[in-house]
């Protein structure tokens, strides 16, 4: 039998797009999966792609059955179940094997595979993979970190598999191990704080305005023809108009308001709690997913506080869209700012411009505005994106609407856990004296932690008073 140019175990929803995308380009690709049935089902739903399919239950049948050099993506649950994979997979290489490791890894957990394999002879990628279940289809944007020989065996595959902007594919190679799960986490997080902005707002046009779903799902229609273009905002319109078919409602009015999360966000607020570099709009939007988890006790204090706030709010729509555009600079600003950093602490060179490039299609973050900011990397952004020319225009113009917004949610009782960070970060990040001279004047009160005077050199220490009144 012909021998499969990869192979791909897993076939939940990711893995089987993935390999009907593969497929699609025209390579042959063995498939696997831990509970045979689903291989059968695939392969019985693969169509016209059937024949480019080498199926095998039996994981050494599997591996004999792919070109050596072998590359064998694999796209199933993180965590415990990959390194059973790989376990159970080692046994069957040989040497300058390659394993793609296609899910959504902590990226230390990829820099620890890439250890424990690389003495062994054989080889890891681990690869951030971002558009969900139709970009893993369709054309996906793929983060790829490990080493750059074995990114060149496997740059053919991933790049033809890639999803495209204007022709360009939006695959690229960013570094050494954990680059590429570490630039897709930090992509989550960044998603998690875009979706919790666009929830506020639709909170003030829902509550504060007084908006029905139609209403909210006609702005957003609009808002995608403009700045804020981007795949997010484009499908909340969407989700907003739908109806739910046996009670004629607005499918969103029935959707209970508890977020999930599965932890790639709480890692990017981690990663930046560790790095020491702000990404408040992130923190928040973690934070607010937990908040929603507490539902009970949500409703048990709305009937101890009640609305608090009698009447509607007064904010225009190209208010509430003004607002939105300088928050998600905000919050971009903040996850770049943590890619710098790491890049910087782990050694990856991460290539900002590139990263940008890369997800102007086919992930969940593709916004119009991804095309400026790749070419403001490019240009070199010496210090926070707010600040590079073409941002610092956009927060000039935007920011008094982020601050009528945030000012109208607080006197209105309306949450602004992300856009309320946003705001205090441009706020903070933009102001000269800040006032964290009372900090230090207070750490060496209480643990003579010295401070430094402007007027002169080295560090010093106040006369405090030994003892309070
Ligand atoms: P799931 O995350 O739901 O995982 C299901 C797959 O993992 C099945 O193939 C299952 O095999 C396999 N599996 C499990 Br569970 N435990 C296993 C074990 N101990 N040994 C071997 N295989 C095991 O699949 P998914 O939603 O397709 O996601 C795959 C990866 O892609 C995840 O890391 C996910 O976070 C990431 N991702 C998902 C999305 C998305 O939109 N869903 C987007 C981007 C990235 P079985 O059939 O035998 O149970």
């Amino acid at each position: 039998m012909e021998l499969a140019d990869i192979g791909l175990i897993g076939l939940a929803v990711m893995g089987r797009n993935l390999a009907l995308n593969i497929a699609e380009n025209g390579y042959r690709v063995a498939v696997n999966n831990r509970t045979a049935a689903r291989i059968d089902d695939f392969i019985s739903e693969a169509g016209k792609l059937e024949p480019q399919f080498v199926p095998n239950a039996d994981l050494g049948d599997f591996v004999a059955s792919i070109k050596v050099p072998r590359s064998i993506i694999i796209m199933v649950k993180a965590g415990a179940p990959v390194d059973m994979t790989i376990a159970a997979l080692l046994p069957h290489l040989d040497k300058g094997d390659v394993i793609i490791e296609a899910g959504n890894a902590n990226y230390r957990d990829s820099v620890r595979r890439y250890e424990e394999l690389t003495p062994q002879g054989i080889g890891f990628l681990g690869i951030g993979v971002s558009g969900g279940e139709e970009g893993a289809r369709q054309g996906p944007s793929i983060m790829v970190g490990g080493s750059k020989a074995q990114w060149l065996n496997a740059e053919e595959v991933l790049t033809a598999i890639s999803a495209k902007f204007n022709g360009e594919p939006c695959c690229a190679y960013l570094g050494k191990s954990g680059a590429g799960h570490f630039v897709k986490t930090i992509h989550n997080g960044i998603e998690y704080a875009d979706m919790q902005m666009i929830a506020e707002v639709y909170g003030v046009m829902r509550d504060g305005l007084g908006m029905d779903p139609k209403a909210c799902a006609q702005v957003f229609k609009d808002w995608n023809a403009g700045p804020l273009n981007s795949y997010l905002i484009e499908i909340s319109g969407h989700v907003l108009e739908a109806v739910d078919e046996k009670t004629g409602m607005p499918l969103i009015d029935l959707i209970l308001d508890k977020a999930g999360q599965k932890g790639t966000g709480r890692w990017s607020a981690i990663a930046a709690l560790e790095l020491g570099v702000p990404a408040t709009t992130i923190e928040g939007a973690v934070a607010a997913r937990s908040i929603s988890a507490l539902r009970d006790e949500r409703i048990a204090a709305e009937k101890i506080f009640g609305t608090l706030v009698e009447g509607k709010v007064e904010l225009s729509i190209q208010t509430l869209e003004q607002a939105l555009l300088a928050g998600k600079i905000a919050a971009y600003a903040q996850g770049f700012a943590v890619m710098a950093k790491a890049s910087e602490e782990y050694e990856w060179d991460l290539p900002l411009g590139t990263i940008a490039r890369i997800w102007r299609a086919g992930c969940i973050i593709r916004s119009g505005f991804l095309d400026q900011m790749a070419t403001s990397y490019d240009n070199g952004i010496a210090a926070n994106l707010m600040v590079a020319p073409d941002f610092a225009e956009i927060m000039r113009a935007n920011h008094g609407a982020l601050r009528q917004v945030v000012a109208a949610g607080a006197l209105g009782a309306l949450p602004m856990v992300s856009l309320g960070a946003a705001l205090s970060y441009f706020d903070s990040y933009r102001k000269g004296r800040g006032t964290a001279n009372l900090i230090q004047g207070q750490r060496d009160f209480f643990g003579a932690h010295g401070f430094i005077l402007m007027d002169r050199e080295g560090e010093q220490h106040g006369d405090w008073p030994s003892t309070l009144d």
